[in-house]
Parts: structure tokens; C-alpha cells; sequence
């Protein structure tokens, strides 16, 4: 159980904050990132939200006032050491902040989490984290409606919405609990237009987007009877259809939009190695298929990079251990 009390009295108890997420921030980082700000600013703390990758084009109607910032050394630094807190939400591992991972480290604020996902390493000074919600956004829900804080309103209401609405695959995926739909029917009430929310969300795609999606379902292939499909983007598709990484976001579900398929693999290239998506159904543990290969994640969800390393020769060794999980 979270002890949203203590939670709550670090926030009173403090003056500067800094807020970050992951790298390639989905609905749930810049969502609970934004929430949590509101948040704050209501208690008239001082705060900062710097992250390692910019926001993407299809979350930046949660930041209109462009409080997020893309972090850079020379501006940030000083700022990070000196805050007294900084709040890592979203992630269970240091690294997954990239080039802001030694800054933090160094820093003399006080290093706290606010997570959903399992086992988080030991970078912090306070960890909130529980593995059956829906969403981070979610926590920060709960910590509005346990003490008293802040006044949850539209602003707060639509950043929450946004990410419990990408956690749950859109109220799909098996921790959409009746409190979550509890919790949407609440925001609706505060006036977040649902319909609005998930064009933003899932409607701003670049044409390039979908001519790789193209490429990526052309490469789809199935294993041990249908039950493991992979799917490969390649370098050179990114640079055909002049998409980026973060238009990767989503692809892998399709993999387990075919019928029978219990594993779901995305490989992709990066410029320096390659990173896998892991997707499961049921109770497949796929974070620890990805922890096989320095990984981590959801029971349903994971990944792992691999840096300097080459995609064609860990393929079939991924799909063979993958094998594995389904006997
Ligand atoms: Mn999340």
C-alpha cells in the first residue's frame, strides 16, 4: 500500500522540484508528469519538468503552456543539483533518463519514485509504487483524493485521462478495473472530452508513420505454431519513409491482433544496436524474457536494448527463448 500521507507531507515539507520521466515519453509519462505539476503548483512550489526526450507531437496538447522541458546540460544541471526533490515517474530503472541518468545521480535532492512497474531498481530515497494500477497516472490520482493537496480540475483531469487512457490500450488491457472507469467517469464529469482526447492521442500521425507501419506489418512472421509473431523495422525503413522512433510507438500490439498469437515481439534497429518490445497475453511473463537479455517491464509489456549489437544475429535466439515461456 502506498503511504500517500508521506507522499504527501515531502511535498509540503519541500520548496524545488524537479519532475522527469522516460525516454520516448508516452501518454502515462507526459500525463502523470503533468498532473503531478498541477499538483505542486497548487501547493506554490517551485517546479521544473525536464526531460531527456522532447515531447511528442501527439502529448504536447497536455503541455499548452510549454512548461516541459527538453533537458540540456548547461541550462538543467544546476537546477537538478540543487533541487530539493526530484520525482522520477514512470520508471523502475535510473537509466531509462539517458543522458540526465549521472546529473541525477549526482544531485542532492531528495530521489523519489512514483511507478506501476514491477521490481524497481534501488537509485531512490522513497519509492511509491504499486504494480496494480492501471496507470502512474493513477497514483497521482489517488494521492489528490487521499489528502489534500490539490483540487483535482479539468487541467489535472485531462492530463490523468490521457494516461490511464494509454495504459489501458483505451480501457482494453486487464488492469482496466471498475475504479479505473470509475475514475474516467469522474474526469468526464469535470469536463474532458473524450472524443477530443483520443484524436489527439492516436489521430496526429505523419504520412511517414503509416507508410512504416506499412513496412512493419509486411514484415510480420509467426513461430511455434502461430503462437509468437515478430515484426522487424529496420534502419533503412526508417530512413525510406522518413519516420523516427517515436512513430514506433503502439506497433508492436498488432502483433497480438492475430488470432492465436500469445507472444508478440518488435525488433527495431536503433543507429548504435537494437531494442525489443515484448508483448504477452494472459499470464506469459514476458518481463522476464526481456530480464534474460538485460531488459525489464510489465508481465505483459517489456523491453530491452542492445547496445552495439546486431538485430539479425539475436533474432532467432529471442524467439527460441520465447519458446520457453509458452510450454
Ligand atoms: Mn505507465
Amino acid at each position: 500500500m502506498i503511504d500517500f500521507e508521506l507522499l504527501a507531507s515531502v511535498i509540503r515539507n519541500n520548496d524545488n522540484f524537479v519532475i522527469t520521466t522516460h525516454v520516448n515519453p508516452d501518454g502515462d509519462a507526459i500525463g502523470s508528469e503533468m498532473g503531478l505539476y498541477y499538483v505542486l503548483k497548487q501547493q506554490n512550489k517551485n517546479v521544473k519538468i525536464i526531460n531527456h526526450s522532447a515531447t511528442p507531437y501527439s502529448l504536447q496538447f497536455l503541455d499548452d503552456q510549454n512548461v516541459i522541458e527538453k533537458y540540456f546540460p548547461v541550462t538543467h544541471d544546476e537546477i537538478i543539483k540543487n533541487a530539493d526533490v526530484i520525482f522520477f515517474l514512470d520508471l523502475n530503472v535510473l537509466g531509462r533518463v539517458v543522458s540526465m541518468t549521472e546529473v541525477c545521480k549526482a544531485s542532492k535532492a531528495k530521489k523519489i519514485v512514483i511507478d506501476h512497474h514491477l521490481d524497481p531498481e534501488e537509485f531512490y530515497d522513497l519509492a511509491f509504487t504499486d504494480k496494480r494500477v492501471s496507470a502512474t497516472g493513477e497514483i497521482i490520482y489517488d494521492l489528490i483524493k487521499k489528502t489534500n493537496l490539490a483540487e483535482l480540475n479539468f487541467e489535472i483531469a485531462q492530463a490523468l485521462y490521457a494516461s490511464i487512457m494509454t495504459d489501458t490500450g483505451s480501457f482494453r488491457y486487464d488492469r482496466t478495473t471498475p475504479k479505473v472507469h470509475k475514475i474516467a467517469a469522474e474526469f468526464l464529469s469535470l469536463g474532458v472530452d473524450s472524443e477530443f482526447v483520443a484524436d489527439q492521442l492516436f489521430d496526429k500521425g505523419s504520412l511517414g508513420r503509416l507508410k512504416l507501419l506499412g513496412k512493419a506489418l509486411t514484415s510480420l512472421s509467426l513461430n511455434n505454431n502461430g503462437q509468437i509473431c515478430s515484426m522487424v523495422i529496420t534502419k533503412k525503413d526508417l530512413e525510406e519513409t522518413k519516420a523516427d522512433e517515436s512513430d514506433i510507438e503502439g506497433f508492436v500490439n498488432y502483433t497480438l491482433s492475430i488470432n492465436g498469437v500469445k507472444i508478440g515481439l518488435l525488433f527495431y534497429e536503433l543507429a548504435e544496436g537494437f531494442k525489443i518490445s515484448f508483448r504477452s497475453k494472459g499470464n506469459i511473463p514476458v518481463n522476464k524474457l526481456a530480464a534474460e537479455f538485460g531488459g525489464g517491464g510489465h508481465l505483459n509489456a517489456a523491453g530491452a536494448r542492445f547496445n552495439g549489437k546486431k538485430m539479425n544475429e539475436y533474432l532467432p535466439r529471442v524467439i527460441e527463448r520465447a519458446e520457453e515461456y509458452l510450454k
